[in-house]
């Protein structure tokens, strides 16, 4: 198969996760209704009108990458933690850790002649370890906040490239462009060659990433200083486990005297030891 396979928002989670798991690559069309991502937009403007465009190609020069999105947009909250979102993940990330949590949260924009970014795999970023080859360590997303063209600068995806050698990110020829309406969502793996299209448009591509990994590995964007405890606090409490503040597994992010983040950050006296992992599963339906 050649295309992105695309989905509508009723789809099972089932369905939509065992696509990705094949093709490593899935669309679901008008997810997020117009409203909330004009909302998002609006609360992250000045964050974004701050923002620096990047240095060098890969973040790219045309391009603001702006992030801490829950600490700085109670609307993205709703697509951060998207319960299908996190119903696919789980179904993905689930049999390889006893959680998975929040990796980055990012507004990506990539202003008019922008350059394609370089094909690449998101779990690249664990030191281009070697994981497993049937193995998926990380499931990312990128929201699309405008209507994503083949012109402006849609996300481009080779469809099948789960377990391509590392010289298929030579294989631009190979890619499709994850064109899709304002509000709509791609979804791929740590395995699946992507990058960001060339925006040969007169208008910004506005895109919000946000990537979850195993509960047992770094967190590209650190989300204890992104969402410092005190904004933390106030956000749902499935939502503080998915940013981390939370245990990884048995005995992985522990405070001080052994304590389970999640009960100190809410002055819950449960949980306070090894293994507390019942109040700290990020999980859907578990
Ligand atoms: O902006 C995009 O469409 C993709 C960005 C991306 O893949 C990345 O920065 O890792
Ligand atoms: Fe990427």
């Amino acid at each position: 198969m050649t295309v992105i396979p695309r989905f509508a928002a009723s789809a099972a989670a089932e369905d939509i996760a065992q696509a990705l798991q094949t093709v490593g690559c899935v669309i679901i069309e008008n997810l997020a209704p117009v409203e909330l991502v004009d909302q998002i937009l609006a609360e992250m403007a000045p964050y974004i009108d701050a923002t620096p465009y990047g240095s060098e190609d890969f973040t790219g020069r045309t391009t603001k990458r702006t992030g801490a999105l829950l600490a700085r947009s109670r609307a993205s909250v709703d697509l951060v933690a998207h319960p299908l979102i996190l119903d696919i993940t789980q179904k993905i990330l689930g049999p390889h850790a006893d959680t998975f949590q929040l990796h980055l949260t990012q507004i990506i924009n990539i202003g008019p002649g922008g350059q394609a970014q370089g094909l690449h795999r998101d779990q690249w970023c664990f030191n281009m370890f070697p994981f497993p080859a049937d193995m998926d360590v990380e499931v990312s997303t990128i929201w699309a906040l405008d209507n994503f063209t083949e012109e402006n600068g849609a996300t481009r995806v080779i469809p099948n490239s789960l377990n391509d050698p590392p010289t298929a990110i030579e294989d631009n020829h190979r890619t499709v462009g994850a064109t899709m309406p304002k509000g709509s969502v791609v979804i791929y793996t740590g395995r699946t060659i992507h990058g960001g299209g060339a925006n040969q448009s007169t208008q910004i591509r506005r895109g919000l990433n946000v990537d979850y990994i195993l509960g047992w590995l770094r967190q590209e964007e650190n989300q204890y200083l992104s969402c410092p405890p005190e904004i933390a606090r106030t956000l749902p409490e499935h939502v503080q486990k998915l940013a981390g503040y939370s245990l990884g597994s048995y005995a992985l992010g522990y405070q001080d005297d052994i304590r389970d983040p999640f009960a100190v950050l809410n002055g819950y006296e449960a949980g306070s030891s090894f293994g507390g992992l019942d109040t700290a599963i990020p999980i859907v339906n578990k």
